[in-house]
């Protein structure tokens, strides 16, 4: 389809800065000339699209809203979602890749690291010189991790890591892991985990049915010596990783909505030049339903994201207010890929076509960053003041 039938039903654009606009387009035509010709094959293949990360980190997908100073674009939070959802328009997998590296290893070293991480660790995280990973999850603690088990030790001179985490994006690539354990007090820490350290291995978890041009696998520490520079000394407690899923889960509610805007444009061209009973099927009126609900929903989903980037600007935006926009886009957007497959016919399973792809990505979008019904019972809490986890 051409990029000129892109959605913008209620001309968010008017909304937008000429930069906004500028960065918005630029990554579109990254997409389009880097990804869309090898994402089909690379899923197909289960692997990952090679020198990615030098990719995004050459467009300036890294740490867009991190300070220049430290190698980010110091952008505003409506440039980083923008960019998030010209990324998932080429694939979940690709704005995975950007998610990790920017809201959950450079979002926590700029926040919560010493001078001396921050200069030592985001100018290459930001150049994809340095691929980082993001440890919350444990193979016994996904939705709670304020259980987690895996434990740092003071020995004195350094610490010691012991304990694995599970599920983990670009673990076997990664260079360097922020990981979250409990010290002896039983306080959440995170360390700055590098390759390399004995006693600490990635092994890929393999045979995905989502995400499959996404690498995904363990944290496992054995005794790993963690030096005490590798402590990030800004915080202590649950609310250090809660704060990066924050950033994250921002980041993917205006992703999703380039999954769905794939999915919509692709349905709407096929629509109107597959005929059956000697018509385009987009004359039928149950295809047109699909495709104004589609639209509706992209829509609506556009204009969240814009005032929450607002929000987010102006540091008033609740994280209750986030699991709303994540949870509504997700299931927006799965909703629009599954259903959309279905206007393809036959068409829909094969992989010239997106729809199967991204609906199998976004199975692990709306599991990954807070499930779907965990989303559901922060926003519960948040109306009725009531923990019902
Ligand atoms: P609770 O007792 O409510 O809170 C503990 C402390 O954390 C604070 N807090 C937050 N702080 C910042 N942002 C938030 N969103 C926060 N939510 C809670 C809270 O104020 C408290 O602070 P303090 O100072 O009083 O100690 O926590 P709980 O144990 O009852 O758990 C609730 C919660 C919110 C953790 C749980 O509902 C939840 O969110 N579970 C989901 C876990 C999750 O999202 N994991 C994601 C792992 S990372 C990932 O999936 C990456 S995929 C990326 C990719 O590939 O793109
Ligand atoms: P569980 O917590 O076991 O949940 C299972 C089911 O129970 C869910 O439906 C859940 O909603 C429901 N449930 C749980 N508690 C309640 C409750 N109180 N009330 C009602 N229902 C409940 N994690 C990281 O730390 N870093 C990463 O980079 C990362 N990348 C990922 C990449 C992929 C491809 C995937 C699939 C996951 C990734 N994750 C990562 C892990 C992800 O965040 C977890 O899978 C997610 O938080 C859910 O945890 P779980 O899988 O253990 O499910």
């Amino acid at each position: 389809y051409p990029l000129s039938s892109i959605p913008d039903y209620y001309m968010m654009d008017e909304l937008l800065s000429d930069e906004h606009k500028l960065i918005r387009q630029s990554v579109r035509d990254w997409v389009e000339s880097f990804v869309m010709p090898q994402i089909d094959k690379a899923a197909q293949e289960h692997r990952d699209i090679p020198n990615l990360m030098k990719e995004l980190g050459s467009i300036g997908a890294l740490g867009p809203y991190i300070p220049e100073e430290y190698g980010g674009a110091g952008l505003d939070q409506i440039s980083y979602g923008l960019i998030m959802q010209e990324l998932e328009r080429g694939d979940s997998a690709v704005r995975s890749a950007a998610s990790v590296q920017s809201s959950l290893v450079m979002f926590p070293i700029n926040e919560f690291g010493s001078e001396e991480q921050k200069r030592k660790y985001l100018p290459k995280l930001a150049a994809g010189d340095m691929i980082g990973s993001f440890g919350l999850t444990e193979p016994n603690h996904g939705s709670d991790p304020g259980s987690m088990e895996t434990t740092i030790k003071d020995m004195g001179d350094h610490f010691l890591l012991n304990g694995a985490k599970m599920w983990i994006t670009n673990a076997p690539l990664c260079d360097i892991a922020v990981v979250w354990a409990k010290n002896e007090a039983g306080k959440v820490r995170g360390v700055i985990v590098e390759r390399g350290m004995e006693g600490f291995t990635t092994p890929e978890t393999t045979d995905k049915w989502s995400l499959r041009a996404s690498k995904t696998g363990e944290l496992v520490f054995d005794n790993v010596k963690i030096p005490k520079d590798n402590l990030l000394p800004g915080v202590e407690g649950l609310k250090g990783p809660l704060s990066c899923l924050n950033s994250a889960r921002y980041g993917i509610s205006w992703g999703v909505i380039g999954a769905a805007i794939d999915c919509y444009c692709t349905a709407v061209q096929y629509a109107k030049e597959r005929k059956q009973f000697g018509k385009p099927i987009a004359s039928f009126q149950l295809q047109q339903k699909k495709l104004a609900e589609y639209l509706t929903e992209i829509t609506k989903a556009q204009l969240l994201c814009l005032q929450l980037g607002k929000l987010k600007n102006d540091h008033k935006a609740s994280p209750a207010q986030i699991s709303m926009a994540k949870r509504n886009n997700v299931r927006m957007a799965i909703d629009i890929a599954r259903e959309s497959r279905q206007i393809l016919g036959g068409m829909g399973i094969m992989g010239e076509f997106p729809m199967m792809r991204h609906a199998a990505n976004l199975e692990s979008v709306i599991t990954y960053e807070g499930t779907h019904d965990i989303h559901l019972l922060i926003t519960g809490l948040d109306i009725t003041g009531i923990n019902a986890f």
